[in-house]
């Protein structure tokens, strides 16, 4: 009986082993080809180079590849240049991101003449909201992969160890060159001698793949842990301690990166609090890392309970500054001016601060679209952002442009995404949300990416033929019934998820707190209005919406023309910010002919409907793919088609308190009651 039992236990580890949890991401292995590798140089760098093309070679069997770190014009900061038999780059990061690069060609079948790839920016930074006890604020993937609660929290261990370099290894794999390894809401002490050994470890860690870590730091770091009277930036004292502070951890970690910055913002402790300006705190601290070349990522997310339109408050407060920070300090701005929103134009600030570098902040986390339970590829709104045409020096100076030292000669120039990475075994609790955190990788690397290329390249990486459940499949048949389908579902997501949330400019119409379902009958009672939907729709019994026009808050003259006319012009607005900019009666006329109400019905409908899609595509797939990446994809679809139908019957039901208007008789009569769906609290949980 023991033995039968021993053996099952084996048996069941076996097959543990061999279940596809995702944990390989887009990095899956499969049985190389022979390959020589001539590399006269010898480094950490170099050896995770040879070993990564050794393990992974699918190109022609018996090939030499040459991997030569010599400098040329044409190739910049850690670009490459590639042909399928040599890499040639002016570092060891650059053979690395070469050498990925070519496997990735292999395993995609695109193939491979001489080219040069120069990385957009110079960082390519994710940021953990990742707390001290192991939490992550608005993290859906589990608990942090750096920090644990209790007393060990500060330990390391060989487990510890052998994730970090998973995790160093998947974002290099993209180009990925930073991390920032806590939350920005920063607990003040990161900055003690514990915490920094930790960080000292990870950083070692994460060196030989090419990625420096930065911490977020609270302002009022000097008062909390130095106990000094203040947090002053103009005190010496403060000014002293914040130098000793830096040179502690430059001894530690000569290649830190920098700090990143939320300020005055949310409650967080700031310069302001001891009458001082944005500038003046970020110069402060920009001050102490230069010796190091270290950089002050400074965040703008700043908005208040006076401003009448929280979305104009961000450019208010920074315009003032530009040209007045230093070279090292770049002002981290989120793609639109509000917050992360399902759809936002993208922030007046790019491009209008000229003398000063900008970055963009992109949320690789779920936080506004169904955390890891709804399937939504990112790339696409993304790609929105940066092709956006801000105008401000002439036609094509895009968002991307503009902030990659295209146009603006910065000293510096980065991109940061909010990662969705946890413990969860596929890193990201959902296995499509790690094509999130890929796009955001290549993207970073290449801000004129298109978002099909990415999904294709992701698709062909994470689900490959060999694993699926079905044993014998031709090329064709997974080309038809998987890799096309698929993709399709992918590219649709995003704009899905707009329609079943919030269509055609409808924004911030989140139950409070969770930011997974809807709420849009929340008024302000007793809380900031700005923290409430009623303060973004505005519905009442005549007309929906936020008017920014001229005659409203007038938040379209942030933007340069012809943009300021053309979204404060009912005629030319692109219907798909037609709420964000404008407040119209229900029976304004739309380009399609319908009425506003009917219109917006049909979006809340058309996103359910291609959600109900979604779930006949990943159910066709099934011989294609293995047995536990499809079950649990399958389950996910389900409860995003449940949630996305409590998302249409409340806005619907609420919102037709309003208008008074039928919903148009072709559309499926919603299957809920207003008033039990004004009564779920939460039960939205961060787990499926
Ligand atoms: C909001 C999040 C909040 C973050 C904040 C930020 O709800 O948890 O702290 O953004 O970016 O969207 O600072």
């Amino acid at each position: 009986m023991k033995w039968i039992i021993s053996w099952l236990f084996i048996c069941v580890i076996a097959l543990n082993i061999h279940a596809e949890d995702g944990h390989h991401l887009w990095l899956r292995k499969q049985a190389p080809k022979p390959v020589k590798i001539i590399c006269k140089g010898n480094s950490p760098t170099l050896s995770i180079a040879r070993q990564e093309l050794l393990q992974g070679w699918m190109g022609v069997a018996g090939a030499s590849v040459t991997l030569t770190v010599k400098r040329d014009k044409l190739i910049k900061g850690d670009g490459y240049k590639i042909t399928p038999s040599e890499i040639q780059a002016n570092t060891e990061w650059g053979i690395l991101y070469g050498v990925y690069e070519l496997l990735r060609r292999q395993q995609t079948g695109e193939t491979v003449k001489e080219e040069i790839s120069n990385p957009s920016y110079e960082r390519r930074i994710l940021n953990h909201w990742d707390n001290p006890n192991g939490t992550i604020e608005r993290g859906y993937a589990g608990y942090s992969i750096f920090w644990r609660k209790g007393a060990d929290s500060l330990a390391v261990t060989e487990k510890d160890k052998t994730l970090w370099q998973e995790y160093a290894r998947a974002n290099a794999s993209i180009g990925i060159n930073g991390t920032v390894l806590n939350n920005v809401n920063a607990s003040p002490y990161v900055l003690t001698a514990g915490y920094l050994a930790k960080v000292k470890v990870i950083a070692d860690i994460l060196r030989p793949y090419g990625i420096k870590v930065y911490l977020s730091i609270n302002f009022s770091s000097p008062a909390i842990l130095g106990g000094l009277k203040t947090s002053d930036p103009f005190d010496t004292g403060v000014v002293n301690w914040w130098n000793a502070k830096i040179e502690e951890i430059y001894t530690l970690i000569p290649d830190f990166g920098g700090f990143l910055v939320k300020a005055n913002s949310e409650g967080q402790p700031g310069p302001q609090d001891f009458g001082r300006t944005h500038a003046d705190g970020a110069n402060m601290l920009a001050d102490a890392l230069k010796p190091y070349n270290g950089i002050v990522m400074w965040r703008a997310f700043v908005y208040s309970p006076e401003e009448k339109d929280r979305a104009k408050q961000a450019y208010l407060e920074f315009m003032p500054f530009d040209g007045q920070f230093r070279d090292n300090v770049i002002i981290q701005v989120k793609n639109g001016p509000v917050d992360f929103q399902p759809r936002e134009p993208f922030s007046p600030l790019f491009g209008a601060m000229k003398k000063t570098s900008v970055m963009a902040e992109l949320q690789i986390t779920q936080e506004y679209l169904g955390h890891s339970i709804h399937l939504v590829f990112l790339a696409p709104m993304w790609e929105e952002c940066l092709q956006s045409d801000t105008y401000q020096e002439g036609q094509g100076s895009t968002v991307a442009r503009c902030t990659d030292g295209s146009i603006y000669s910065q000293k510096h120039t980065a991109i940061a995404g909010v990662a969705n990475i946890g413990l969860d075994a596929n890193w990201c609790g959902h296995h499509f949300a790690q094509s999130n955190w890929y796009a955001f990788g290549r993207l970073a690397w290449n801000n004129h990416l298109k978002s099909e290329q990415i999904a294709d390249e992701w698709i062909r990486l994470t689900f490959l033929p060999g694993q699926a459940k079905q044993k014998t499949i031709s090329e064709s048949d997974w080309q038809q019934h998987f890799y096309v389908p698929v993709k399709d579902m992918m590219l649709r997501s995003w704009e899905a998820a707009i329609d079943y949330m919030m269509p055609l400019g409808l924004h911030h119409i989140f139950a409070g707190g969770h930011h997974y379902g809807p709420g849009p009958w929340e008024a302000p009672k007793g809380v900031r209005p700005d923290w409430t939907p009623y303060y973004y729709h505005r519905a009442d019994t005549l007309e929906v919406g936020f008017d920014r026009t001229r005659k409203g808050s007038d938040a379209v003259s942030q933007y340069h023309e012809p943009l300021a006319t053309q979204f404060d012009d009912l005629a030319s607005c692109p219907e798909i910010y037609l709420l964000w900019f404008h407040r119209l009666p229900w029976t304004h006329k739309m380009k399609s002919g319908r009425t506003l109400w009917d219109e917006l019905c049909w979006h809340y409908e058309d996103g359910l409907h291609e959600v109900r899609d979604f779930q006949k595509t990943w159910d066709r797939a099934e011989p294609y793919v293995d047995a536990q990446r499809f079950t649990e994809v399958q389950s996910k679809l389900r409860r995003q088609y449940r949630d996305a139908q409590i998302w249409k019957d409340a806005c619907l039901l609420y919102f037709q308190q309003h208008s008074r208007m039928p919903i148009p008789y072709d559309i499926e009569r919603p299957v809920n009651d207003l008033e039990d769906l004004m009564k779920i609290r939460l039960g939205w949980s961060h787990h499926n």
